[in-house]
């Protein structure tokens, strides 16, 4: 069984690529850091005994996604799952505030860099018959909140995407479901705020926000599930978390 998990570098990504391993899964790892990628990937093969093939790219290039899924090796191209995880938030202003740039960063990576490899994998998913596509929606793929704008956008676009996929895929034997968290405490929020890591801390003082291996868990949850099962879509999160904006905090 082969899964192929983008985003592996960090957070979901990487507690899902290790749980699969755990469960012996081969693995292909993707992320734009080279270095991470390769320790891990010893890490996952020395501790896991499976194989490990790590793909260095940014999913915001189409040349780039091509060319790695291009040097697949034929033994590895038997993909069961996809989980397309790779995706950030970059700031948090007002719509008339807004950042261009950061925008472009979201829109570029949540939505055309998941559509770029969907493009890319869905053929020889087809090709070989079966497949599950686990696209990595967010409760700002449910709901909108102040600020959130262009962030939860990406991510109603998922949303879309997946059900799009779902029936555009239904045909040829290919799974798909949405899964979307809420406050998971991962480099999340580092990344939306630049690298300010009190104010990426503040987010989840005083609450239990979930662990990426919360997120790990359902993703695997979903896939191993008997064949004549799908799980269409999924919202899962922190117990003291009500919705996008209502949360407990001591
Ligand atoms: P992390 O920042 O911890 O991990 C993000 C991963 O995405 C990294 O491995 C990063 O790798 C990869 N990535 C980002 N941009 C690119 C790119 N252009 N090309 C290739 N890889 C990229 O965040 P999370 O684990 O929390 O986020 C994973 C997914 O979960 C995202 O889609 C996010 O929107 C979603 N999510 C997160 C929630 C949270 O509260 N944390 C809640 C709901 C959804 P590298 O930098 O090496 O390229
Ligand atoms: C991440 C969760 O609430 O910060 O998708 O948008 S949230």
């Amino acid at each position: 069984m082969i899964a192929f998990i983008t985003g592996a570098t960090a957070g979901i990504g990487q507690a899902t690529a290790e749980l699969f391993a755990k469960n012996g899964y081969n693995i292909i790892i993707t992320g734009r850091r080279k270095e991470r990628l390769e320790e891990f990937s010893a890490q996952l093969k020395s501790t896991y005994k499976i194989d490990v093939l790590s793909l260095h790219f940014d999913v915001r290039s189409l040349a780039e996604v091509e060319k790695a899924i291009a040097s697949i090796p034929a033994e590895w191209r038997n993909i069961n799952v996809l989980v397309n995880n790779a995706g950030l938030a970059v700031g948090l202003n007002s719509i008339q505030e807004g950042v261009v740039d950061d925008w472009e960063r979201m829109i570029d990576t949540n939505v055309k860099g998941l559509l770029y490899m969907t493009r890319t994998l869905a053929p020889i998913m087809i090709a070989n018959g079966h497949g599950h596509i686990v696209n990595i929606g967010s409760i700002a793929g449910k709901e909108v909140y102040a600020n959130g704008n262009v962030y939860c956008a990406t991510k109603h676009a998922v949303d879309a995407l997946s059900k799009a996929m779902r029936i555009d895929l239904l045909p040829h034997n290919i799974k798909v479901t949405a899964v979307n968290p809420g406050m998971v405490e991962t480099e999340f929020s580092i990344v939306r705020f630049k690298g300010d890591d009190e104010r990426a801390q503040n987010v989840y003082k005083g609450l239990q926000p979930l662990k990426a291996e919360d997120i790990a868990e359902t993703i695997y949850w979903v896939a191993s599930r008997p064949a004549h099962v799908n799980i269409n879509d999924i919202v899962i999160m922190p117990a003291v978390q009500a919705n996008a904006t209502t949360t407990i905090r001591k």
